[in-house]
């Protein structure tokens, strides 16, 4: 069958993406799209997740609804198959948050160890806030005895722990009583992901339905878990953010600078490279080396953590990765860990780019490792900017190209600065939405998707749902098309309902709040409990939902299901590979409603996603007795 290439108007949306996909074909370089054109069109039974290599009697690919191999080896049928993988998927996206927040938990530990001076607690006020909402009597204690405290009641919450997680005493009620009617209340981090790799060994769990509870367990043992400690303890380090201004897209990438990108998930390596550009000696070097001064920027999740505490630029979201390369600007791109795309080692080479990797969990072969850990982070991250300086004098000024001006964007709306912008409680928002002025509230967030035009359903549905009075709060990749597309400026209230519109006129707020990166998910679910426990409700009351509108990632998964399970409607732009049964699918796209109050929906079109969205919460405004 012959493959119709798509045109470079329907990969994106973005003028400054469009000119380097061009450049990168004139460079020679293979991006993301023209790999999906070779894999396209993908494996029916790998999509619709009808294959399973989980044993050597297999692999077995299961045809569903035939007359033949309607069962694997083993006899595992469709339905089964389906949740297997699913179940596994979904705890690798759990595994993800949770092993990020076990970093920022390592390094807790050594602060109050006294076994790092390279990092510190910035934000006391929290450490100690959090330390009292765990339960932890720390009266009289400094710094110091409150993070080892800390630590090591949340290294609990990982290991074996007879009791709950610490952060379920911020859910009302009634869910925690329907989780435990379920019997999906998350135990510990770790065990939730270990026992879905148990259970789904040939013939552990074949129930599909239990499998499918216990992925929703893995998942609750993120959100309110592994993604919820990262959450917080990257505050208690780093800083609590508040709003600041900032700018975004490949523009802000300097042509008389050493332009240093980070990338991956951490701000454990991302805080340090910041350290390490305001070093005078380093900068000397620089200007030694011709450049006017040392520019740091960001990609993806650690770009989100830098752009939310420090207002450092964001250079790109998934899909940018590859291209801000292509620029021919950058010196280093320095990387954690995940949704790092191997190819970028590739595309450095094509250029004087060096690449640097830090985790001892995340190597790229072909790539220059420089293992940070916090008794080394501010020293390897002198080297790592000193090797970029280095690299300057190698750029190629003739392959330079950066498109695009930089774009403004407001940024910092940490769960704090929001309830501290509204007088330190949610009465004002609970009342504008009682009123009808804020009907409801979104949170737009994940991950991009080059089967779907790059941004084109993040940026409509947002601008979809703010025009009907509906506050969006994004997180990930996503924020990095809402703040391109001028949605995370004050003056994007123009174009926002009525109702939201005089709402963030009164504040000085946009109407798309940026509130993180994929791990600060936790700052949404949370607020979500804040405001149902004012309200006397379950989150599943609330006028909400959430939506994944171009995810690609396992992380994406949990994230929806913890949404879900939590009692957030969820819509995605695609669906994941469960296809194949008939069954799970159906549980998935509304059996779920019945047994924990919400349900996904898979839309495409950001339009009918608007529609979807806005039906759901005129059903809640109405059930809660309030007016349209
Ligand atoms: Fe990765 Fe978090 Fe997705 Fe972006 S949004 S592609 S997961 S970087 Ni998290
Ligand atoms: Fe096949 Fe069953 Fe083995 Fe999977 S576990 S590969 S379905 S025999």
């Amino acid at each position: 069958m012959a493959k119709e290439k798509r045109s470079i108007d329907d990969l994106t949306i973005w003028d400054d993406a469009k000119q380097m996909i061009k450049k990168a074909e004139a460079d020679g370089v293979e991006t993301v799209w023209d790999r999906l054109e070779d894999q396209t069109p993908h494996c029916k039974f790998c999509e619709g997740g009808l294959t399973c290599n989980k044993c050597v009697m297999g692999p077995c690919r299961i045809i569903a609804g035939g007359d033949k191999k309607q069962r694997g080896v083993c006899g595992a049928d469709a339905d089964l198959t389906v949740a297997r993988n699913f179940g596994r998927f979904v705890a690798a996206g759990a595994a993800s948050h949770s092993d990020h927040g076990r970093d920022l938990l390592d390094t807790l530990e050594a602060i109050g160890a006294g076994e790092t001076s390279d990092y510190t607690i910035r934000d006391e006020a929290k450490l100690k806030r959090i330390c009292e909402e765990a339960g932890l009597n720390v009266a009289g204690m400094d710094a110091k005895a409150m993070a080892e405290a800390l630590a090591e009641r949340f290294f609990e919450d990982y290991g074996c722990r007879r009791g709950e997680l610490a952060f379920l005493a911020r859910l009302p009620k009634q869910r925690t009583e329907l989780w435990a009617k379920l019997g999906i209340t998350p135990r510990s981090i770790d065990r939730e992901v270990v026992e879905m790799m148990h259970r789904t060994h040939m013939g552990v769990d074949s129930d599909p339905v239990s499998l499918c509870l216990h992925a929703a367990r893995v998942s609750l043992s993120d959100g309110w878990g592994g993604s919820m400690v990262a959450t917080e303890l990257s505050d208690i380090i780093f800083g609590t953010p508040e709003p600041r201004q900032a700018t975004v897209n490949l523009g802000v990438i300097k042509e008389d600078q050493v332009n240093i990108l980070v990338h991956g998930h951490s701000p454990i390596v991302s805080e340090m490279i910041l350290a390490a550009v305001k070093d005078p000696e380093l900068l000397a070097q620089a200007k030694a080396a011709g450049a006017s001064g040392i520019n740091l920027a960001g990609l993806c999740c650690t770009g989100n953590e830098l752009l939310m505490r420090q207002g450092i630029p964001m250079a790109g979201n998934h899909l940018m990765t590859e291209l801000a390369l292509v620029t021919g600007a950058v010196e280093a791109v320095v990387v954690d860990y995940q949704c790092i795309m191997p190819s970028l080692v590739n595309v450095a080479n094509c250029y004087h780019t060096k690449f640097f990797s830090t985790s001892d969990k995340a190597k790229f072969a072909g790539a220059e490792h420089v293992e940070f850990n916090y008794t080394n982070a501010k020293d390897q991250a002198k080297v790592v900017v000193a090797r970029a300086v280095e690299a300057f004098k190698e750029r190629d000024k003739n392959r330079v190209d950066i498109p695009g001006e930089p774009v403004s964007m407001l940024t910092g709306f940490s769960n704090e600065a929001i309830l501290g912008a509204l007088g330190g409680t949610p009465d004002p928002l609970l009342d504008a939405v009682k009123g009808g002025q804020v009907r409801g509230a979104v949170g737009i967030v994940g991950c991009n998707n080059p089967k779907l035009k790059h941004d084109y359903v993040h940026v409509n549905l947002a601008k979809e749902l703010i025009k009907r009075d509906v506050l969006v709060l994004v997180t990930g990749c996503a924020t990095v098309a809402m703040g391109k597309a001028g949605l995370l400026m004050p003056d994007a209230a123009e174009q926002a309902g009525p109702g939201l519109s005089a709402v963030c006129k009164s504040l000085g707020i946009p109407p798309v709040l940026h509130v993180g990166s994929c791990v600060d998910n936790a700052r949404i679910i949370h607020l979500c409990a804040v405001l149902a426990n004012a309200l006397g409700v379950d989150i599943a009351d609330l006028p909400v939902a959430a939506s994944a509108p171009e995810w690609y990632s396992e992380k994406a998964a949990a994230i929806g299901l913890y949404a879900v399970s939590s009692g957030i409607y969820t819509h995605l732009g695609l669906p994941p590979n469960i296809t194949g049964s008939e069954a799970i699918t159906n549980l998935a796209l509304g059996g779920l409603e019945g047994v924990v109050g919400a349900a996904f929906a898979v839309e495409p079109d950001p339009f009918k996603a608007a529609d979807l969205i806005d039906a759901r919460i005129k059903a809640k405004r109405k059930a809660l007795g309030l007016s349209e």
